[in-house]
């Protein structure tokens, strides 16, 4: 039988499970210890996280509590369960008797599945969901029926809607690679593109493509994105697109304001149009971007997007990072978003250092710690390095 009280021991102190959680995991507790359990770590930044793990059943459960958590505006709570689910990914066997743990309750409420689908749209937050919900509304057909007032994001993210439920796999993220190669390249000779997110931490399926831009020239990467926007919306590939300014200034984002979660680089989120053959042209690498565009534009306007379709919608994120930024905002870019949390509490509350995606700076020494690499990162913050497959949690 499983003996939980490890998970529940080595949750740092700010975060215990509750009695409540207790009896929601009904577990047996046994007083045998488990070897692996007392070598775990207990922050995510110091463990290695797989993707493929041995306890999915119980952190896809645990998960779902996070976010009914996140729903009820319980961040605490949430946090506490993504943070139980991250250890059990990172345990190197599988947990037995999971027989106890399958019947959850509360995973089945009616109201969270439809707000969980209308905060599947994109553009919209839990915020307008909820009171979606309570003004009678349960799928995104409803808010064209009523008519109701949607802004420019949500409005593509209803249109888009089917096709941004379906996850991207990893040879369509490749396709939109060699894209948004082409028209950083176009417009930016010498510019460096990275894969970011969970394609970087070897994921097979995501929600999005993310990309991070940079040239080796500090000050070439300024004014880049409307460039590479107008370049793709030319070849008629954007769907969607939103790009905000680079804010941050170290002098003004220093280590006397708070820091913020946000990140404040160039960035632009977007919908890519993607042909369907795109993919099966894949191995075909010379296949123009121009050849990808043509065709679907013509043939069928864009707001009568159906099943059969020969093009699909795929939420994409571009960031560009001037080069002496580019390490942190690799780091930053790659997630998880776990794993990016812990790094700034470990960060914090053991290094007294403050880190961003966009520096890193020590609070005991008075300055910013400049790094080209992750590696130098990790150092820096005294952990072992831990490579992007193995930042899963
Ligand atoms: N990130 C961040 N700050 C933000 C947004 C994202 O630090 N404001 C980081 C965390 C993960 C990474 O960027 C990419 O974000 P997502 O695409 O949301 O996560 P993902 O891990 O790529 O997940 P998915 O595979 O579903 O796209
Ligand atoms: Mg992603």
């Amino acid at each position: 039988l499983l003996d939980i009280r490890w998970f529940t021991e080595s949750m740092e102190a700010g975060h215990p499970v509750t009695v409540q959680d207790r009896h929601t995991l009904q577990v047996n507790p046994k007083p045998n210890i488990d070897p692996a359990a007392m070598l775990m770590k207990s922050y995510a930044c110091q463990r290695r996280t797989p993707l493929k793990h041995h306890n999915s059943i119980l952190t896809d459960a645990l998960e779902i509590l996070a976010q009914n958590a996140e729903y009820n505006d319980n961040e605490g709570r949430s946090v506490a369960f993504r943070r139980a689910a991250s250890v059990l990914k990172a345990l190197p066997h599988r947990v037995k008797s999971m027989e106890d743990l399958r019947s959850l309750p509360c995973l089945g409420d009616h109201s969270q599945r439809v707000i969980k689908a209308l905060t599947g749209i994109f553009g919209v937050g839990v915020r307008t969901a909820d009171r979606w919900f309570r003004e009678g509304l349960r799928s995104p057909d409803d808010l064209i029926r009523t008519g109701q007032q949607l802004n420019r994001a949500q409005q593509a993210g209803v249109q888009y809607y089917n096709d941004l439920q379906k996850p991207v796999t990893k040879a369509e993220a490749d396709v939109i690679s060699d894209i948004v190669e082409k028209a950083v390249h176009a417009v930016l000779p010498g510019a460096e593109i990275q894969l970011m997110g969970g394609f970087r931490r070897g994921k097979e399926v995501g929600h999005d493509v993310d990309f991070l831009i940079t040239h080796p020239e500090e000050g070439k990467e300024e004014g880049l994105m409307p460039k590479i926007t107008n370049w793709l919306e030319e070849q008629g590939l954007l769907l969607y697109q939103k790009t905000t300014r680079n804010s941050y200034l170290e002098k003004m984002d220093g280590p006397a304001r708070a820091p913020n979660n946000m990140d404040r680089f160039e960035r632009c989120f977007s919908i890519f149009k993607l042909q369907a053959s795109a993919e099966s042209c894949k191995s075909n690498s010379t296949t123009s971007v121009q050849d990808i565009s043509t065709g679907s534009e013509t043939e069928r306007p864009r707001d009568q997007h159906s099943e059969e379709s020969d093009w699909r919608a795929v939420r994409v994120d571009l960031v560009v990072s001037p080069y002496s930024q580019f390490a942190f905002a690799t780091l930053g870019w790659t997630g998880s978003k776990l794993f990016e949390r812990e790094l700034r509490r470990w960060a914090g509350q053991e290094k007294h250092m403050s880190l961003s995606s966009h520096a890193l700076y020590d609070s005991k020494q008075n300055l910013y710690l400049r790094a080209k690499t992750e590696e130098e990162i990790f150092a820096y913050l005294g952990l072992e390095f831990i490579p992007p497959s193995e930042r899963n949690a």
